[in-house]
């Protein structure tokens, strides 16, 4: 009697080896390349992104700075597509960016990043050093927790149908505002090149599409800001920050 199932137990069998292997050899190696890929591009990352958020972006610098191949997964926020219960399968708050890794599902930018941190340790997000690193952790918690959820465009939109739309945007350039004092305060005292230094790091993952945003969809004056228009200039010459732009995405509107 033949065993019809035998060759999906084979698959299963060496499927489970193959994640051993990965899970052996990012303990002992720093360099984590294309043959983690065992099966191809069934095991390709797909990024649920929107090409204007800022969430987004700042997954999309991370995956090009780490050089990794992802799918990208078109969410169009001005349609209400993160609302499709298809979507809010894969993030029940009904926001992007979401990782998709296989049988790993993770929203949320911060832990998307810490995820690929660890699991694709080259060009590391965190430096060694214990100040710098807390740096990095305050700048990008200024801008994830105290500056983003404040023009998120559900409370924009919520601020435009209760107060009027001439309120929306002072109302963000307000709390924008404040977040890029503090900011400013902070990184002067600890910015090279860029945010913490001389490379780059996860505080200017965070603050790239934060500055870019403010400007574009706010028309934010950043002259107030020295220390992190500098820095902005930086990241605008570094080819991982120029692919991540809203306007090299796929799902960038052509006209
Ligand atoms: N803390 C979350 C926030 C995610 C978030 O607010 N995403 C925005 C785009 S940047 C969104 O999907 N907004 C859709 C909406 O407000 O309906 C993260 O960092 O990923």
């Amino acid at each position: 009697m033949i065993d019809n199932n035998i060759g999906k137990k084979v698959l299963d069998k060496v499927s489970k080896e193959c994640d051993k292997l990965k899970e052996f050899e990012l303990k002992d190696s720093s360099e984590v390349d294309d043959s983690y890929k065992c099966f191809g591009d069934s095991n390709k990352l797909q990024l649920y992104s929107y090409h204007r958020s800022s969430c987004s972006f700042r997954v999309r610098i991370a995956f090009n700075l780490k050089g990794l191949d992802y799918e990208y997964k078109a969410v169009n926020l001005l349609k209400g597509e993160q609302y499709n219960p298809e979507f809010l399968k894969i993030n029940p708050i009904g926001f992007v960016p979401a990782l998709v890794d296989g049988d790993v599902v993770i929203a949320d930018s911060f832990a998307i990043l810490m995820y690929l941190e660890e699991k694709y340790p080259q060009h590391p997000l965190l430096p060694r050093d214990l100040e710098k690193r807390a740096i990095n952790y305050q700048a990008a918690n200024i801008v994830s927790a105290s500056i983003q959820p404040l023009q998120n465009l559900a409370v924009l939109n919520y601020i435009e149908e209760k107060v009027g739309p001439d309120a929306k945007l002072a109302w963000a350039q307000k709390h924008i505002g404040k977040g890029f004092a503090a900011l400013e305060k902070l990184l002067e005292k600890h910015a090279g090149k860029y945010a913490t230094g001389d490379d780059v790091y996860l505080a200017d993952v965070f603050l790239a599409p934060q500055v870019h945003g403010s400007v574009q969809r706010f028309n934010l004056d950043m002259t107030q800001y020295p220390t992190l228009s500098r820095v902005h200039e930086a990241y605008m010459q570094l080819p991982a920050f120029q692919n991540a732009l809203p306007e090299n995405q796929p799902d960038y509107p052509s006209s």
